[in-house]
């Protein structure tokens, strides 16, 4: 087992500039005097702004999160998120960073919210020189994951999701747009290096070697992390993996929809913090997402907690799936301009057309199945944990689970006939996540 955290060394950054010359870490009253200096951000926020309440609500690995209530404070809205940019990895001062994450992150809402609206939070204002993020205040709401840790329930949220990829991913591809529009969307978040570099690193590759920057729980999962660097099969499945993130552009993807990316209130349900944004495989957010629903099914301890986690999954493929394929048929029929399954062929072929959708949608459900089994893996074994098994007081029983959890995926990368379909999946993931229960 081992132990080293810091991700500052090695491959994850080889070029930190310094900061730029007009850039600073705002602190209380830098985040008020900032805003206050911005006239539409200080009306929304109403009063003066001294009366402004301004408290850190820092979750995610990365930056630095305020939320400020302004003169509204009975949640009419009126509120903003500030986020802004660290030098370095928020839990790691040492692992130095680039600032431009809340760029991407901003010009991913651009991208994207015209197709899913409210799914995100709406873009009130970007700051390139302090790479200060501001969005619409979401303090009604809970972090999905924390929810379902508190044993919640949203069901809407994870249809919510499948819904939100498909709006998000579906606008961005080829079977949308003319190939040299889906070049000219696609470019500059191509250039997303730094985010990039963590996944390419942290989720696809330190699980699969002998790695400072990975950790796990107990000497009882040392097994199973000698089996997931060793095992023919799954170094297969992940070299795979590994290239069809980096070659297959098709879509804009968030990058990192885990459920700590959702925040839920009643049926409202947004997705957030996508500065990890790439062109990739659509089958990776999918396969986040769903990993982040196994991780969670494998760390509960009761059986209406994990019949829930399966349900999610099951809802989330299918509102993904027939959402997809609806926006495609539409944009047929329409005689829309994608270059891929060309209207001007496809338009007058329905079975042609049905056929297509079916293969497309087998290639997405199989990628989607093995990124998750990766998600799963790299959260249990890499750098980045989750915790949702921090509630096991047992150190013994929290092992177990994630054993469990780290042998499912194993499993379906070492032969991806094990789960051949989300369907499949849930059957399996049901019978494993009982058999330990
Ligand atoms: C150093 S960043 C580690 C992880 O946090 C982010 O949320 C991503 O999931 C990343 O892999
Ligand atoms: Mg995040």
């Amino acid at each position: 087992m081992t132990r080293g955290r810091s991700g500052g060394k090695d491959s994850v950054m080889t070029d930190t500039p310094e900061s730029p010359a007009g850039y600073r870490t705002l602190d209380e009253a830098g985040i008020r005097a900032f805003l206050a200096s911005r006239p539409a951000l200080a009306a929304r926020l109403g009063g003066t702004p001294g009366t402004w309440r301004i408290r850190e609500v820092s979750d995610g690995n990365l930056n630095n999160v305020f939320l400020v209530d302004g003169a509204q404070v009975d949640g009419t809205g009126g509120g903003v998120c500030f986020k802004q940019s660290l030098p370095h990895v928020r839990v790691d001062p040492n692992w130095k960073m680039p600032l431009d994450r809340t760029g991407f992150e901003a010009a991913y809402l651009h991208a994207v919210r015209p197709h899913v609206g409210d799914l995100t939070p709406d873009i009130l204002h970007f700051d390139p020189d302090l790479y200060v993020l501001v969005v619409e205040s979401l303090d009604r709401h809970v972090v999905l994951r924390h929810g379902l840790m508190r044993g919640g329930d949203w069901p809407d949220a994870a249809r919510a999701v499948g819904t939100f990829v498909a709006r998000a991913t579906f606008p961005t591809t080829t079977l949308a747009l003319p190939f040299e529009d889906v070049s000219r969307l696609l470019e500059p978040f191509s250039r997303n290096h730094t985010l990039t570099r963590i996944t390419v690193d942290l989720v696809l590759t330190d699980p699969y070697r002998v790695h400072p920057r990975n950790h796990w729980l107990s000497p009882a999962l040392d097994g199973i992390a000698a089996r997931i660097r060793t095992d023919p099969g799954v170094r297969r499945s992940i070299g795979r993996m590994q290239a069809r993130f980096l070659t297959c552009r098709q879509a804009l993807l968030h990058g990192d929809l885990h459920t700590g990316s959702v925040m839920v209130s009643g049926t409202d349900t947004r997705i957030i913090d996508g500065e990890f944004a790439t062109p990739g495989p659509i089958g990776f957010d999918c396969g986040l997402f769903v990993g982040n629903l196994l991780l969670h099914l494998f760390a509960m301890g009761n059986a209406a907690g994990r019949d829930r986690a399966l349900r999610d999954i099951g809802r989330f493929w299918t509102a993904f799936r027939d959402e997809f394929v609806d926006l495609w048929r539409v944009a047929t029929l329409r005689g829309g301009t994608g270059d891929a399954y060309a209207a001007s062929l496809f338009r007058d072929d329905a079975t042609g057309l049905l056929q297509a959708q079916d293969d497309m949608m087998r290639e997405v459900e199989a990628d989607t199945i093995a990124f998750a089994a990766m998600e799963v893996i790299r959260r249990i074994v890499g750098y980045a944990h989750v915790p949702d098994f921090d509630t096991i007081p047992d150190i013994a029983t929290r092992a177990g689970r994630q054993g469990a959890a780290l042998s499912l995926a194993c499993d379906l990368l070492a032969d991806p006939k094990s789960a051949p379909s989300i369907a499949a999946l849930i059957d399996l993931a049901h019978a494993r996540a009982c058999d330990r229960a």
